[in-house]
């Protein structure tokens, strides 16, 4: 539906994907039949489908060039992204992860920033295998990526308290009233016998998705009153949930319309943060929650994927628009909004109790990539911790890994394991490092115009040098980096977010809120990677003098405002 006016668009207007979509049979298409072929490639409309079920047909760009003047094809490989609700994994998930990793992939896994595990560099051939392999373990890989409902996240704290315990008792059924219907994914990577994709079976259904499915990606996060580690406003639909008067879970607030990505020089998009529209009981959160994604379905734009995500719908129609039509999907009555707050920001990590005999370590992952390198061997450390010991694993929307059921008698063992494999434990490490993240960019990510996670490390270190120069080890500033304006680091929370606008240079902005609840601000337009700390210090020395009190370094920013920033420190204005 065309979201300003409301109009049916005509067949020749849906836009590309949409007609892929609606012709694939419930995400069929012919990928059985693509992968008996002996290509390294899927053909372009199975491209689509196969991100429905959690792949992505990449390349190694960092072999492009080299191909190129070989005259060979390019490095084509896939990334598999598997569905990790509240980013729980058990000892066995992790390990079987770890598996395909060694087996088919690069050898590392990747903890992404919605607590999901990315294996990259698989190759055609290996994909059932390496699918297989992940179910066998219960964790599926289907709705990891495409127009569908995405990992729903929640806080990964195994803290025992009542809210916490409401809410995972909730979370699967969550998950799975909001998970697509079709039985493709089990016919093309599990069953093995589907000899043609071409029809649906009788009787199947796609009850919330319908043929087409949603015009865009969906995210849904649950953010727990007062715990924000899921950055809870980025999302499509955020869940915040309260308190009854007994300290258990008494319902959520609804929180509707956030997303980051945005399209350089085309502010037509723009980045976004989740707005209150609502409050439910927790009996009543299902229902409103199929409600908000049914109306995106509906009315979403089907024509401009630039255009089609919710929060461009409430900005065209409006958000008491977008509760009118959620009101007349749902069988009682919305309530009105809550006030929401975050007292700071937890990252979970170090050692803490979960109850009265047993703790959990959160351990600090650099940029979520869990690898072995010759100082630190953290891959093979990780694994023989699991294997060991068989802890749950739980992955934090910060691309941290937490240990989660280990008994006191254990602590020894898990420090003595990380220890010999060279791996530090968190209070080793500069928070300024703690607090950063950057995601994936090159060489898999397709999108990326810059460098990312292969840069971050020394970026952030000469930052945290500058840091301890000026006193502010301890500030709490988080960095956060992508190689590309559409956010998957979700670098506009940050108090600081540098965004790659071409190799080696950075859009870089300031005056993000520790809580995520406020966008940061463009202070400096396309700086390049080695100017970052220089164009970065003088506001920091500023920061350092005037400071009041404990105040965050993204709220002085905020108050000051970036013109007045720009004319202090005669950066050029943003054009
Ligand atoms: Fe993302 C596309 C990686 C979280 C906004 N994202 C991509 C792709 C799949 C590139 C592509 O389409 O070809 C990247 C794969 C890179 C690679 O080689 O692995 C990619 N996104 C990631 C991850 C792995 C980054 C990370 O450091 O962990 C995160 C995986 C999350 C997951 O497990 O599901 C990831 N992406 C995000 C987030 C953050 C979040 O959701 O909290 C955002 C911003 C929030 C949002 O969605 O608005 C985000 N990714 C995007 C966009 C822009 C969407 C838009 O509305 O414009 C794209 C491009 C697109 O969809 O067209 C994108
Ligand atoms: Fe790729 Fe851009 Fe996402 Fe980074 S922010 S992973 S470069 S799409």
């Amino acid at each position: 539906m065309c979201t300003t006016c409301g109009c049916t668009p005509l067949e020749d207007e849906l836009s590309k994907v949409e007609r892929v979509k609606a012709g694939s049979n419930h995400l069929r298409g012919t990928l059985a039949e693509d992968l008996t072929q002996d290509t390294p490639t899927f053909n372009e409309e199975n491209v689509q489908l196969l991100k429905f079920h959690g792949v992505y047909q990449q390349e190694d760009r960092d072999k492009r060039k080299e191909a190129r003047r070989l005259g060979l094809e390019k490095h084509h490989q896939m990334m598999i992204r598997t569905r990790i609700p509240g980013g729980v994994v058990s000892a066995e998930a992790y390990l079987a992860h770890d598996d395909v990793a060694n087996r088919w992939g690069n050898g590392t896994l990747r903890v992404t920033t919605r607590q999901d595990f990315q294996l990259h560099g698989v190759l055609k051939g290996d994909l059932r295998n390496s699918i297989r392999a992940i179910n066998d373990a219960l964790l599926t890989t289907l709705g990891g990526c495409g127009d569908v409902e995405r990992n729903i996240m929640c806080c990964p704290a195994p803290i025992r308290d009542a809210l916490r315990d409401g809410v995972a008792a909730l979370l699967p059924e969550l998950v799975s009233a909001l998970a697509p219907a079709t039985g493709a994914y089990h016919e093309i990577w599990l069953d093995g016998d589907l000899v043609s994709g071409s029809a649906t079976p009788p009787g199947e259904e796609e009850p919330l998705y319908g043929e087409q499915y949603l015009p865009r990606k969906f995210k849904t996060a649950i953010g727990l009153e007062g715990d924000n580690c899921v950055d809870v406003h980025a999302n499509d639909l955020g869940l915040v949930a309260y308190r009854d008067g007994s300290g258990a879970l008494g319902g959520f607030n609804v929180l509707v319309g956030g997303g980051l990505g945005r399209t350089r020089n085309k502010p037509e998009t723009f980045a976004t943060v989740a707005v209150p529209m609502a409050s439910v009981r927790a009996d009543q959160v299902i229902e409103v929650s199929r409600a908000v994604v049914a109306v995106q379905r509906d009315h979403g734009d089907r024509t401009n994927r630039r255009h089609a995500r919710l929060k461009y719908l409430i900005a065209d129609r409006g958000l008491a628009w977008f509760r009118e039509r959620v009101q007349d999907q749902v069988s009682f009555e919305l309530g009105d909004p809550r006030a929401v707050s975050w007292p700071r920001v937890e990252d979970h990590l170090g050692w803490q109790r979960s109850d009265g005999s047993r703790w959990f370590l959160g351990l600090y992952i650099e940029n979520g990539r869990i690898a072995d390198a010759e100082e630190a061997r953290l891959r093979s450390a990780l694994r023989a911790i699991v294997e060991s010991l068989r802890p749950e694993v739980r992955l934090t929307p910060q691309q941290n890994v937490i240990l989660s059921g280990v008994e006191e008698g254990e602590r020894d063992a898990v420090e003595a394991i990380l220890r010999e494999h060279g791996v530090a434990v968190n209070g080793d490490l500069h928070p300024a490092v703690q607090l950063a993240m950057a995601c994936p960019a090159l060489p898999t990510c397709g999108l990326a115009v810059a460098e990312s996670e292969r840069v971050m490390p020394a970026v952030i270190r000469r930052l945290a040098a500058v840091l301890d120069e000026l006193g502010l080890r301890d500030a709490g500033i988080s960095t956060r980096m992508t190689g590309c304006p559409n956010g998957c680091a979700r670098p506009y929370l940050g108090d600081i977010g540098l965004v790659g606008t071409t190799l080696g240079k950075y859009d870089v902005y300031v005056g993000g809120d520790p809580q995520g609840t406020r966008l940061n601000l463009l202070y400096a337009e396309s700086v390049r990677l080695d100017d970052i700390c220089d164009t970065l210090r003088p506001l920091l020395e500023a920061f350092a003098r005037e400071r009041r009190g404990a105040e965050a370094f993204g709220d002085w920013c905020n108050q000051l405002g970036v013109t007045r920033l720009r004319d202090r420190f005669t950066v050029e204005p943003a054009a």
